[in-house]
């Protein structure tokens, strides 16, 4: 429901041809972020921002290549290997988390897919956290069937899993899974009645066409993502991508906008890379859409804003926490009014 308590209008597509995605990328800044932010207001409460919280329960000692990753065990990036965290330590973080403002928190695990042996624990994590109250939300890696079907059955909500980049830029990045065991982990995840949480990262040296196909590959997904994480490659000392050019600011605020237009009903998640944003930067990112956070010290293994910072920000531009309840709009269900297709300068 929009701000004004009208029926949000805005079609939900998943016919997007890239070369109007790629227009949409190329239209003048104040063009995109004013049909971005038209979209947003019309499907969502501007004022209100989604906010998760991240637990790493199972750290590094990947056997992945993800070319970003500080978890990869190949790469000396001084992330030690933890094992899979008590339920109870968990919990306490849960609470916290709660405490702290949290409507729903994400669990991840540093592997390529969980083992057997490891989803009655994790299913108890599930079951726990959720009791408090909270959403819950896993990102373990590929899923076969049986498993999703068995987090689900223990309440898991949400299960994150990202595309990461356009499938021709894929191989640049990840050698040790293909883009199509993505695509089969989502479907698992979507058949076993699970919300789907997937995005990408940007900057890590891909053009802007790809950057348009990581989107167009998002939304062409058979139900948009209910939530999309944008991730802005946070470099880590000892991974491949250390050192790649840095991505200019105001096209990662493009790559905000068209995804809030192209998936107007989905929460478009401001997700890593915040620690290295100005305040007016991810104020920017807000008003092109953006309307979920990760909220909380650290990500999995990097840095995230303090908590003071994030608290003083939401009350500098008059925002605030999303409730549990309303962060759950039903991503292929609504209609449109507002068409953000138009061609470049329609509303000139
Ligand atoms: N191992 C599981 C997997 O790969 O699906 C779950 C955890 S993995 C760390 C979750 C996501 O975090 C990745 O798909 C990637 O998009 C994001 N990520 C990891 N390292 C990152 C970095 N350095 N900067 C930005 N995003 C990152
Ligand atoms: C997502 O897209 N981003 C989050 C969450 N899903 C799991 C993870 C970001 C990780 C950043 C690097 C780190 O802290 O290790
Ligand atoms: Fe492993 Fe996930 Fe990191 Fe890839 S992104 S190396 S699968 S933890």
């Amino acid at each position: 429901m929009s701000q004004l308590g009208q029926v949000p209008v805005v079609p939900v597509r998943h016919d997007w041809r890239r070369e109007e995605i790629e227009a949409l990328f190329a239209l003048p800044f104040p063009e995109l972020l004013h049909r971005a932010a038209s979209v947003h207001r019309a499907m969502f409460d501007p004022t209100e921002v989604q906010v998760s919280t991240l637990l790493s329960v199972k750290t590094g000692g990947c056997p992945e290549d993800c070319g970003y990753c500080p978890q990869a065990a190949r790469y000396h990036t001084g992330v030690a290997a933890t094992k899979l965290m008590a339920t109870d330590e968990v919990l306490e973080k849960a609470r916290q988390a709660k405490a702290a403002g949290a409507s729903r928190f994400c669990m991840g695990a540093a592997w390529r897919s969980p083992k057997d042996r490891d989803i009655p624990k994790v299913a108890e994590m599930i079951r726990e956290v959720k009791a408090l109250g909270l959403e819950t939300c896993a990102t373990l890696g590929m899923l076969s069937g049986e498993q999703a079907r068995a987090l689900r059955a223990a309440g898991l909500d949400y299960y994150n899993h990202n595309l990461d980049t356009a499938p021709e830029f894929y191989g640049e990045i990840i050698h040790t899974r293909e883009y199509q065991d993505r695509l089969d982990t989502l479907a698992e995840v979507r058949d076993a009645g699970m919300k789907t949480c997937c995005g990408g990262i940007v900057g890590m040296g891909e053009s802007r066409a790809q950057r348009a196909g990581l989107l167009h590959a998002l939304a062409s997904l058979p139900a948009h993502p209910d939530s999309v994480p944008i991730n802005r490659l946070v470099q880590v000392a000892g991974t491949p991508l250390q050192g790649t050019v840095e991505l200019d600011p105001f096209e990662f605020v493009r790559t905000i906008a068209v995804a809030r237009i192209l998936m107007p009903a989905s929460m478009v998640r401001l997700s890593a890379g915040r620690e290295a944003m100005s305040d007016e930067l991810q104020a920017l990112c807000f008003i092109a859409g953006a309307n979920s956070i990760f909220h909380g010290e650290k990500l999995l293994t990097t840095g995230n804003p303090d908590t003071e910072r994030d608290l003083a920000l939401f009350d500098r531009l008059g925002l605030r926490p999303m409730a549990v309840t309303e962060a759950d709009p039903c991503a292929d269900t609504v209609h449109a009014s507002i068409d953000a297709t138009e061609p470049a300068h329609a509303h000139a």
